[in-house]
């Protein structure tokens, strides 16, 4: 028989930023936040768009747990707790407009970029920057460029050379534990300003969004390459992912999900109609 649980709707909360594939929202204490992800996706700066179907649910849980293990290794992060399937309680802080990129293995933009074969092994882990700004199109920068513009200063940007090549060791190790080769990721770094103090800290996420993760045996991607490749079986990899690390939802909880996306798409095609009318 089927459960007549109540959905209850949420309370109306203070939408501060909309993303293409999150949302931020005014948190319950001042400093926070509460990041909500979406199932949006885009690919090649917003040209290519659609949904994959429960990705919110499983890059809030993959970066939930990735984030926890990255703090008890003594990388500062935004994340507080977990809220719900979709939600999380971050710190807010001031976001350095840049994309960290880790890369090991010559994939994407790179292996275009220089003409080699996706999957080339690189002689030692490489950094690269780019500036977030959707309107250029998140452009390659150097270090000069970053210092000229001020985007962060050369200690700034030491620390974040030292973390991010920390985070890549311990993610290598941690992803090849579960048969997955970590090629490449992005990652994002906020100033956070607390007791007087400013730290930086590792923001955003770290999902199949926003790493490329294959199959240590069979090569298969599991990320959002599949998405922008148009590979197919898009959800089944993040699925894989989560359920690698050991953070899939259980039956009960991903129908739930399902009941309560389908009450809202409901909702929001009623509310259309009307305005519609
Ligand atoms: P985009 O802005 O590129 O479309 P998202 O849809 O993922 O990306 O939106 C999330 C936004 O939230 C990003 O712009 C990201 O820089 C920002 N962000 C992530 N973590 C924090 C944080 N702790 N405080 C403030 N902003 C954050
Ligand atoms: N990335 C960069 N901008 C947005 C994202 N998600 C990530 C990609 C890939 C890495 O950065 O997901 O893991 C390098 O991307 P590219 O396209 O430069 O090869
Ligand atoms: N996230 C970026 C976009 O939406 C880049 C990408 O993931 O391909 O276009």
């Amino acid at each position: 028989m089927r459960s007549k649980r109540k959905i209850y709707s949420m309370p109306p909360r203070k939408p501060i930023y909309e993303g293409k594939a999150k949302q931020l929202f005014e948190g319950p204490e001042p400093g926070t936040l509460i990041q909500h992800f979406k199932d949006d996706a885009t690919a090649f700066n917003n040209v290519k768009k659609g949904t994959i179907s429960g990705k919110g649910v499983l890059n809030n849980r993959i970066s939930e747990y990735l984030m926890t293990r990255l703090h008890d290794i003594g990388i500062p992060t935004h994340f507080i707790r977990s809220l719900n399937m979709r939600e999380q309680l971050i710190k807010a802080v001031q976001i350095v407009p840049l994309e960290v990129i880790v890369r090991n293995y010559a994939a994407g933009s790179f292996a275009k970029r220089f003409g080699v074969a996706e999957g080339k092994a690189l002689g030692h882990p490489l950094i690269e920057y780019c500036y977030k700004n959707d309107a250029l199109g998140d452009p390659f920068v150097t270090e000069e460029h970053i210092f000229a513009f001020g985007w962060a200063t050369p200690q700034e940007l030491d620390e974040i050379r030292m973390y991010a090549f920390r985070i890549n060791d311990f993610l290598s190790g941690l992803f090849m534990g579960i048969g997955i080769r970590l090629v490449d990721f992005k990652l994002e770094f906020g100033r956070l300003f607390e007791n007087e103090r400013e730290q930086l800290v590792l923001a955003d996420e770290i999902s199949p969004d926003n790493c490329r993760l294959w199959d240590t045996k069979t090569g298969k991607k599991l990320d959002k390459d599949r998405f922008r490749q148009d590979l197919g079986q898009v959800e089944d990899a993040y699925r894989e992912v989560a359920r690698r690390l050991g953070v899939l939802p259980n039956e009960k909880e991903a129908s739930y999900v399902i009941e309560v996306n389908a009450k809202l798409a409901g909702a929001a095609k009623k509310k259309a109609a009307k305005k519609k009318k």
